[in-house]
């Protein structure tokens, strides 16, 4: 008799929060550590990426609605391929992710709910860490400053959005000012009994 071996979804887990807070060593080190595929938006490898890394250094004017669009399309670009390795079993952790679309264009005073529309129906994260702390703080960082979001005033706007959001399901917050290997420990502790039960867990759609 045939046995069948099931293999394990992979589990999908997305960092976000304030510029500067740590999410791209973080998920550097975990998708190390899960031999996980590591995906990062904006994805500025493809052309649309290229567009929106312009418009992040100031090179190009863009009205908040379309610039939204095409972040939110970046992360279309990406989403049979996020579907595909986590149906094979692939770990995924996404440097930012649809909150990220949400947070920042809100901030600017788009609605909410138009926010997210663009962004129903990509594949939803399992669990979404959070990092976040005093922008005073995180401004002192290296590079700050360097693309248009990077100012402070802005930063305690879109923190206010990513506070809202974060009172969501599968939304934990992180103090961002923990060391990295704090930070680390405190994430894969949270995601252990994901990984053991990954298969329990439905996939989702935002
Ligand atoms: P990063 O490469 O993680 O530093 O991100 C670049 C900047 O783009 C950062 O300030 C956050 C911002 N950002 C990321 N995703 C989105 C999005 O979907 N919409 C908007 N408006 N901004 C975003
Ligand atoms: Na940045
Ligand atoms: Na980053």
């Amino acid at each position: 008799q045939q046995t069948i071996k099931k293999i394990n979804r992979g589990l999908f887990i997305a960092l976000e929060g304030l510029d500067k807070s740590g999410k791209s060593t973080q998920a550097k080190l975990l998708s190390q550590k899960l031999n996980a595929r590591k995906v990062s938006f904006p994805d500025r490898t493809t052309q649309l990426g290229l567009i929106i890394s312009d418009y992040l250094r100031g090179n190009n004017n863009m009205s908040d609605e379309v610039i939204h669009l095409l972040f939110s399309a970046n992360r279309w670009e990406q989403h049979t391929s996020i579907l595909k390795q986590l149906q094979n079993g692939i770990n995924i952790v996404s440097d930012r992710y649809a909150y990220s679309g949400v947070a920042f264009s809100a901030a600017k005073g788009l609605p909410i709910e138009w926010c997210k529309a663009p962004d129903s129906g990509l594949i939803q994260p399992d669990i979404t860490f959070y990092l976040t702390g005093p922008i005073e703080q995180l401004s002192q960082r290296g590079d700050y400053g360097k693309e248009i979001y990077e100012n402070s005033s802005f930063q305690y706007k879109v923190g206010n959005i990513f506070d809202q959001l974060a009172l969501q399901e599968n939304f934990y917050k992180i103090n961002a000012l923990k060391s990295i290997d704090e930070i680390q420990e405190e994430i894969l502790q949270h995601i252990q009994e994901k990984l053991q039960n990954v298969n329990q867990l439905q996939l989702k759609k935002l």
